[in-house]
């Protein structure tokens, strides 16, 4: 392993369209950063380049102010022109070792898996980290799978000794359990995106990975 997917851990946020205007995008990054995320994915389906870029530029402005990994989700284009340090690719999506050809051997590529199998082939994929779910039911993902369950999560663990982001249905109350399964992080987005304050939010998911003491 290349180890490029070493920054992939604890807490991993996710600003989404399917809960934010195209014009809430950055403060909502900036709240999740000041929160203390150390990654940060842009999610924006069926936003517009224009919009999306001119969204990831600024993101990537502001994860590089708190020296965040900035990943864009689905769009290699747009990570190339935002200089963003890497892409978020479905199993449909460009292939990973074409992506990197596009953006070069230390992007960071993560690839969206569901099952063991899809887990397993990931690295020979060229993938530096996977997801995997959704691990619990969602509402954000309105084409997400049947939930997997925390022993699919420990299964696809079994098969990679890639960094595992567990999404999908994971909240501040459940991600103990799914950190336990095998996860090497979580993303959550309704739990953050539609709290009261996602600043504190995010402060206090991440205290709860990371106690200080
Ligand atoms: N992929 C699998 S589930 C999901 C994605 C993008 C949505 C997760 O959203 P939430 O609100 O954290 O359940
Ligand atoms: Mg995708």
């Amino acid at each position: 392993m290349s180890g490029r997917g070493e920054l992939i851990r604890g807490f991993y946020a996710v600003i989404d369209t399917a809960y934010l205007l195209p014009d809430e995008l950055s403060l909502a990054a900036s709240s999740l950063l000041k929160g203390g995320a150390q990654v940060i994915q842009l999610r924006a389906k069926g936003l517009g380049g224009r919009e999306l870029l001119s969204a990831a530029i600024e993101i990537r402005r502001l994860a590089a102010s708190y020296n965040a990994v900035f990943i864009v989700n689905d769009r290699v284009d747009i990570a190339l022109l935002s200089g963003a340090d890497g892409v978020h690719l479905g199993q449909d999506d460009i292939p990973p070792r074409e992506a990197r050809k596009a953006l070069g051997a230390g992007a960071i590529i993560g690839l969206s898996t569901h099952n063991a199998g899809e887990a397993k082939e990931a690295i020979s994929r060229g993938a530096d980290y996977i997801s995997f779910g959704p691990v619990f039911a969602t509402a954000t993902k309105k084409d997400a799978e049947t939930p997997k369950g925390l022993q699919a999560l420990r299964k696809a663990r079994g098969m990679t000794s890639l960094p595992i982001v567990a999404i999908g249905g994971i909240t501040e109350d459940n991600m103990g359990e799914v950190l336990a399964s095998g996860a090497t992080a979580v993303a959550m987005i309704s739990e953050v995106l539609l709290s009261a304050d996602p600043c504190k939010k995010t402060a206090s998911i991440i205290s709860k990975i990371n106690p200080s003491c």
